[in-house]
């Protein structure tokens, strides 16, 4: 009886472990990898984990040549020069993972959550993680009197800052990479200003105004995701991650009382209302997901 409960469990894990999986791994399987005609070796939802056998994996190698040189992309595993220590803090590089200890198979760091279809970085800078940090800025909708916009379940309705990415055109939170040495949360204020900030028209002198008004509102940031991100640039060797922080201004007076209208369109910033159904790049819908959940609930 005792071993037949045990192996309930075990099973009911395993199952929502690889639900998990599968939902933090979607994105970067299947089609034509990013900038390149590389397409990716199928893996179905079956053979994504590592140790389900797929004896026919025969993934391509791809990393992008624009790469080699670039101060921040590591050179080729087996160059003499580059000894990296993984799953560690390596100089000024982490090369540690959310996900725990990956592993190295062949002097190759493992995808933590399995295949992609694609061996080599692809047109990421590290082997291994990647870290970025991605800040949702959110406000209560309000009408022109200040009074907060109810939706039809009687719920105020949350807004966050939305840019449009370059490279997609999909709406996305405003994140980018950590710097080397960099605090993630100093990055997450970072790549506000400058994806956010600096792309409204505004004079200089307004920006430096807004940046100080922002100094003190930017330290109270609340971790809401920590983990693997779901990017169409992930390899079987290289991958994203990011810490995502919420910074809500309850009143709407400070990051709240920017006005990010119609034609900023044009530049791809905007307030947007956050539904739970909401398609955004990456996994920044599941990051806004949890954003919703804490401010509602
Ligand atoms: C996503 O890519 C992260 O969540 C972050 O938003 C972004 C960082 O990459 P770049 O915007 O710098 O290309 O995976």
């Amino acid at each position: 009886m005792i071993k037949l409960k045990v192996c309930l469990l075990t099973c009911a894990f395993m199952i929502k472990l690889s639900f998990t999986m599968l939902s933090t791994h979607f994105k970067c399987r299947g089609g034509i990898y990013p900038r390149s005609n590389v397409e990716r070796f199928p893996v179905p939802d079956e053979k994504v984990i590592w140790n389900s056998e797929y004896k026919q994996y025969q993934p391509q190698n791809y990393t992008e040549a624009s790469l080699y040189g670039k101060p921040w992309a590591d050179p080729d595993i087996g160059n003499s020069n580059f000894c990296p220590k993984w799953n560690a803090v390596d100089g000024k590089v982490s090369r540690v993972s959310y996900m725990g200890p990956y592993q190295i198979i062949n002097g190759y760091p493992q995808n933590p959550i399995g295949r992609t279809g694609i061996c080599g970085r692809g047109i990421l800078g590290r082997w291994g993680p990647n870290h970025a940090a991605d800040p949702v800025v959110t406000r209560w909708k309000r009408f022109d009197s200040g009074k907060i916009v109810i939706d039809e379940h009687n719920r105020p309705i949350l807004q966050f800052v939305a840019i449009k990415r370059g490279d997609t055109g999909e709406w996305a939170l405003p994140g980018g990479m950590v710097d080397p040495g960099e605090k993630v949360s100093a990055t997450a204020v970072r790549e506000f200003q400058e994806e956010a900030i600096n792309s409204l028209v505004m004079s200089e002198e307004e920006k430096k105004a807004w940046a100080q008004k922002f100094h003190e509102f930017f330290n109270e940031g609340e971790i809401v995701y920590k983990g693997y991100v779901d990017d169409r640039r992930n390899t079987d060797n290289a991958w994203m991650e990011t810490i995502a922080y919420n910074f809500h201004d309850d009143n709407g007076t400070i990051v709240g009382a920017l006005k990010l209208h119609a034609g900023d369109d044009a530049v791809g910033v905007r307030w947007v209302d956050a539904t739970p159904n909401i398609s955004l790049y990456a996994s920044h819908d599941v990051i806004l997901k949890e954003v919703l959940k804490k401010r509602l609930t």
